[in-house]
């Protein structure tokens, strides 16, 4: 169980890099639109904003790790 746990929350982390291009630890606005854009996703305007807005749990307009994490595992 343990090792599963650790073995997810890497994954988890190496998903997260994947949209932090400029390697700050956060996820922007602008960075997880470009990242949804390279997988072929093309939300609307609204779509986005309200993904943003789950992810983004304290409002500050950048996704840490954490937030991606517990938004990950919420589903
Ligand atoms: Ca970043
Ligand atoms: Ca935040």
């Amino acid at each position: 169980m343990k090792i599963e746990l650790t073995h997810s929350s890497v994954e988890t982390e190496q998903l997260f890099k994947r949209y932090d291009f400029d390697k700050d630890g956060r996820i922007s606005r602008y960075e997880l639109f470009s990242g949804l854009e390279i997988m072929g996703m093309r939300p609307s305007a609204q779509e986005f904003n309200n993904l943003f807005a789950l992810m983004d749990q304290d409002g500050d307009g950048l996704i840490t790790l954490e937030e991606f994490e517990q938004f990950l595992t919420s589903f």
